[in-house]
């Protein structure tokens, strides 16, 4: 009985089979269709999901957070930020800190401005090294300031490079009036030049506090290998150059990941031409900082 159910079943297939097959596929694709087209009619307002998220969150990036670890943070924060050159790796933050941040801090540092100075290769004196750097500065750790404006951005530093703040050294706030400059240099220091070293700068972080009517720009002479083969001369301002905005930060790496120094690190900062230049750096190692540091 089976056998012969199945061969009729066998049969039929074959006979009338065709045509409600054909029937059915064509009643699946247009039902297919149709469900497609509801759902996807569906997805359009999702603007209108994310709407009570956005309410939840204080911070309101449209992003969800998740579950933190206990050593994390609790919101998703948007830090905008621009790859200015993988050669060497910089990045630009427009808008890091505030106008009224930047002025707090020109106005604790003013006071106590000094003539810039230079950590000293063999055979280098503060007589034959002048004209190199003519800024003037002062360094002020975040525990110094009392108004907690260089903790704040101490922290934002911190979370943008992911380098923990005990790795940074105190800032150096720095004022360029017209014609002073920063030759080029490296911020890390190579060991064959200065004797060995106890830690080394990774990175640094400049926080623009003051905009420049003309010059007074960060420059990368070096960038993606231009000027390299020439005979470069330290006090050309030439490269990638970037322009001073109050409260934008640059932020870029001096030594590779493997912890080789980066040749194309070779920055300085362009004569001001007109204007005066206010700058923030903080200088990033690989080791933790001293308390005081
Ligand atoms: C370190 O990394 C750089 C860039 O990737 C590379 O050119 C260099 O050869 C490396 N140096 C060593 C010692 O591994
Ligand atoms: C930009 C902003 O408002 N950031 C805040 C996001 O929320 C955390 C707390 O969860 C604050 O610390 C941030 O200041």
């Amino acid at each position: 009985m089976k056998m012969r159910g199945s061969k009729i079943a066998n049969g039929n297939w074959t006979t009338i089979g065709l045509p409600s097959i054909f029937l059915l596929c064509l009643f699946f694709f247009l039902a297919g269709y149709i469900c497609q087209s509801l759902f996807s009619q569906q997805e359009i307002p999702s603007n209108l999901r994310l709407a009570p998220r956005e309410i939840e969150e204080e911070n309101n990036t449209g992003f969800e957070s998740l579950p933190r670890g206990d050593s994390g943070e609790e919101s998703v924060e948007p830090i905008p930020f621009q790859i200015l050159s993988w050669n060497p790796r910089a990045l630009y933050f427009p808008n890091f800190a505030s106008a009224e941040q930047c002025e707090g801090v020109i106005k604790m540092a003013k006071a106590h401005l000094k003539p810039s100075s230079l950590a000293l290769r063999e055979g280098e004196t503060a007589e034959n090294t002048k004209g190199i750097r003519t800024s003037s500065g002062m360094f002020i750790s975040a525990s110094e300031d009392k108004t907690g404006i260089l903790d704040h951005i101490e922290a934002k530093i911190a979370k943008a490079t992911m380098i923990p703040k005990n790795h940074g050294e105190a800032f150096n706030v720095l004022r360029y009036e017209i014609g002073q400059s920063y030759h080029s240099h490296f911020d890390a220091f190579n060991p064959a030049e200065y004797g060995p070293q106890k830690s080394q700068r990774v990175a640094s972080f400049l926080l623009y506090l003051s905009d420049v009517e003309e010059g007074g720009e960060t420059m990368f002479p070096f960038e993606n290998g231009q000027n390299m083969d020439t005979s470069y001369d330290f006090r050309k301002c030439v490269g990638l150059k970037v322009k001073p905005r109050r409260g934008d930060g640059l932020l870029f790496y001096s030594l590779f990941p493997n912890g080789t120094i980066d040749p194309t690190s070779l920055h300085g900062s362009c004569p001001v031409i007109k204007g005066e230049k206010w700058v923030a750096t903080k200088w990033i190692r690989n080791e933790e900082q001293d308390e005081e540091n």
